[in-house]
């Protein structure tokens, strides 16, 4: 079995609980990067953690039962689902090292106590969504900027108590400062026409979405140097997998053409991404947690960069459902064109992604059909009145979007019906 099929294990809520149990860290096999910034045993505080990314996090270090500790503070919006956390909540060992609060982070009296008790902070919560964020940018602000300095106060607070000797651990040991991750965005470094982002490059965000992310990661940046935090920051570039809300492009294009619905492809469909497996993002950042640099900023690209309708070409050869169901849409404004970011800090951290693409995309698919409860039942309520504001007059107007792999010579086509290997993605 690959390191990738490893990781991919256990994703099934069904299955967790069978599977949950010692298991390779996200640091197995690697070359050892450094000292490990966290106590033995940590206490952390994910929050956002009942969303795609951040409850993969949670999911995977209780599994491995190494006696981390865990309370996730979520707000449940639209994107949160306390169902994202029910393979931990229904296994007595795991749910012995967890808590679970729902409460905003930008609300100091839920976030204080909460940050008092951990040994670090690690931020998922945001809003997530670029479409989102065009039709409605207050809720991205409230969360991403005024959130994010909540949090970092709480950090701030507690960095002072340690300093003076009063935070203490609860055998009223010194204890030191929490550490505080934020987790961030390759779209902070708007579109890039070629080559790779590396880490000191300018951040110029194009949307608002981009833009909360660019000003919670100053935030942070701000407190390292005025306040001396101990806090990092995590880029991760697109990322997809099992439990990802169905407004993203994968789950969306999956569930649409499980139902023989229309895929709705922006523009010419030549944008392009970088596809990071969310197992390989989650223990990237718990990499970054335990080795990182204070004050450093690391990329977590996922080595995989394909333009939009080459993805669809892929997802709907593993479907067996024709490309006559993609549907050329109205563009989204301002469409970053390109994201592609340089890994070399963070190889250098001694990450290395375990999941090939081949890997997530057909674990990410098989997911899907095997929890079609899962994602219908976010598909009910609210999602139709988001859906018709988004695509309803895009749909009407739309025509067939050109078959990317109609100009291809035959014997090439058939390599992007099964999907590109990983170094051409390179
Ligand atoms: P998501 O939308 O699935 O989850 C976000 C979670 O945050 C939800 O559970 C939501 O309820 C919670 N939340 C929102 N506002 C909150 C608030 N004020 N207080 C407490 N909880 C709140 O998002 P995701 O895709 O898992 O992304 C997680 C983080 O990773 C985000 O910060 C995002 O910017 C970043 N990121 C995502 C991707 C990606 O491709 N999905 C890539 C790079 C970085
Ligand atoms: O209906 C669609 N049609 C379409 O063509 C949707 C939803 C998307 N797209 C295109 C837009 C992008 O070029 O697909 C690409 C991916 O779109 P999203 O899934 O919306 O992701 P993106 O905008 O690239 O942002 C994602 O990656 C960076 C996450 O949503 C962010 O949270 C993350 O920070």
């Amino acid at each position: 079995m690959s390191e990738g099929r490893a990781a991919v294990r256990g994703l099934d809520p069904d299955r967790a609980a069978a599977t949950a149990g010692p298991a390779a860290g996200p640091t197995a096999g690697l070359d050892q990067p450094g000292v490990d910034a966290l106590p033995p045993a940590p206490h952390l505080l994910v929050t956002g953690g009942a969303g795609f990314i951040g409850s993969c996090f949670v999911r995977e270090i209780l599994a491995r039962g190494d006696g981390t500790r865990i309370t996730v503070l979520d707000k449940l919006t639209y994107a949160g689902d306390r169902a994202n956390l029910a393979p931990v909540e229904a296994d007595p060992t795991q749910a012995a090292r967890f808590r679970f609060i729902r409460g905003d982070i930008a609300d100091p009296a839920v976030v204080d106590p909460l940050v008092e008790e951990a040994d670090a902070v690690v931020n998922f919560a945001a809003e997530s969504h670029v479409d989102r964020s065009i039709l409605d940018p207050e809720a991205f602000l409230r969360t991403g900027v005024f959130g994010v300095h909540v949090l970092l106060e709480a950090c701030r607070r507690e960095a002072e108590r340690a300093a003076a000797g009063s935070r203490l651990g609860p055998r009223r040991q010194p204890r030191r400062a929490p550490r505080f991750l934020q987790v961030s965005t390759d779209e902070v470094y708007g579109s890039v026409p070629i080559g790779q982002a590396g880490e000191e490059d300018r951040l110029e965000p194009r949307s608002p979405y981009a833009a909360a992310k660019a000003a919670g990661e100053l935030l942070v940046r701000s407190y390292v140097v005025t306040y001396g935090l101990d806090a990092l920051i995590t880029r991760g570039s697109n990322t997809y997998g099992p439990y990802q809300h169905p407004e993203k492009l994968i789950p969306l294009f999956i569930t649409n053409a499980l139902d023989d619905q229309p895929l709705p492809l922006y523009g010419d469909g030549l944008q392009r991404r970088d596809w990071l497996y969310v197992t390989d993002h989650a223990g990237a950042i718990e990499h970054v947690l335990r080795f990182g640099t204070s004050g450093e900023a690391y990329n977590i690209p996922g080595g995989m960069e394909l333009a939009n309708r080459e993805l669809v070409a892929a997802l709907l050869a593993r479907l067996g459902k024709p490309w006559s169901l993609v549907r050329r849409v109205e563009d989204r404004p301002g469409h970053d064109r390109r994201y592609a970011m340089d890994g070399t800090k963070l190889a250098r951290l001694g990450w290395r992604n375990r999941v090939p693409f081949e890997d997530g995309l057909t674990a990410t698919i098989d997911w899907f059909r095997a929890n079609e409860r899962w994602w219908r039942s976010i598909r009910s309520g609210d999602w139709e009145a988001y859906y018709g504001r988004q695509y309803g007059a895009r749909l009407s107007h739309s025509r067939p979007a050109p078959d990317p792999t109609a100009d291809l010579a035959p014997e090439l086509a058939p390599d992007l019906r099964t999907g590109p290997s990983r170094d051409e993605g390179r």
